[in-house]
């Protein structure tokens, strides 16, 4: 039987994960790839060929025989590498299909820290016992930020333990539309005088390195300031002063007088 007709072409994904193209990884000597969907009803797949492309450059080919999944350890890649594979399939008749697929580039570097409040005006006082305005930023410019974990921390006499979110380990906000500003109000808590509430962010990139940071701190102080003492003067009481100067005063004059002063 004659086949003239190549393999029916499949598709093929970076990584391991058949359902989740990998864009980004941190890994500089894994290079992984999955594939499925090729046939050939008159002649059948005979065997998968990998070719490895380091920015472009062909690094190194594979023969995969009919394995639909491919792992090497044996690169090395660097930071903001790019990386993608070229699958060719043959079959019985010796004809190919070649795809590619869409790479992923190297970020090395965890996301960093912009800024992380707890509250609003940089303070470290509050007097408000059942709100926590948080406000948050990091960035990371190689693979962006895929989400933020969060949980908060009561503080008292050097002993912390987790306050929020009760009954799991912390809060987690995906980042969609590259929005890395984070601007949380947590209601309707109960906050302790006295105690120090901090938050602990942790921001996970594209590439899944994560990066923690914990604000400064915000110490609940509800209860009113106590006043001072204030001194107020009424008409009377300044008259009274006059008069205990005027005293001393009548007294002096005879005395500068005779000392030549010309007073009179
Ligand atoms: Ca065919
Ligand atoms: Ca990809
Ligand atoms: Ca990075």
């Amino acid at each position: 039987m004659i086949d003239t007709t190549p393999p029916v072409k499949g598709w093929i994904k970076d990584g391991s994960d058949k359902n989740n193209d990998m864009k980004y990884s941190s890994e500089t000597a894994e290079v992984s790839s999955v594939w499925g969907g090729f046939s050939d009803p008159e002649s059948g797949i005979v065997s998968y060929t990998l070719d490895v492309y380091i920015n472009n450059a062909l690094a190194q080919s594979f023969e995969n025989g009919l394995k639909t999944d491919f792992v090497d350890y044996s690169l090395s890649m660097k930071h903001g590498d790019s990386i993608y594979v070229k699958l060719t399939t043959t079959n019985g008749a010796e004809t190919r299909t070649v795809i590619k697929s869409d790479g992923f580039v190297i970020d090395q570097t965890p996301p960093s820290v912009k800024y992380l409040h707890d509250t609003m005006d940089g303070r470290r006082y509050q007097s408000d016992s059942t709100k926590l305005h948080l406000k948050w930023k990091f960035d990371d410019p190689e693979s962006g930020l895929k989400e933020y974990r969060f949980y908060i921390e009561d503080f008292y006499q050097g002993q912390g333990h987790k306050f929020y979110p009760q009954g799991q380990g912390y809060v987690t906000i995906p980042v969609i539309n590259n929005n890395i500003t984070a601007d949380i109000v947590l209601q309707n808590l109960t906050l302790i005088s006295g105690h120090k509430y901090l938050v602990k962010v942790t921001a996970v990139n594209h590439a899944d390195m994560p990066q923690s940071q914990e604000s400064d701190g915000v110490i609940i102080d509800s209860t009113p300031p106590v006043l001072k003492k204030v001194y107020t003067y009424t008409v009377g009481d300044l008259s009274r002063f006059w008069l205990s100067c005027l005293g001393p005063l009548v007294l002096l004059l005879p005395k500068l007088k005779l000392f030549g002063f010309p007073i009179f």
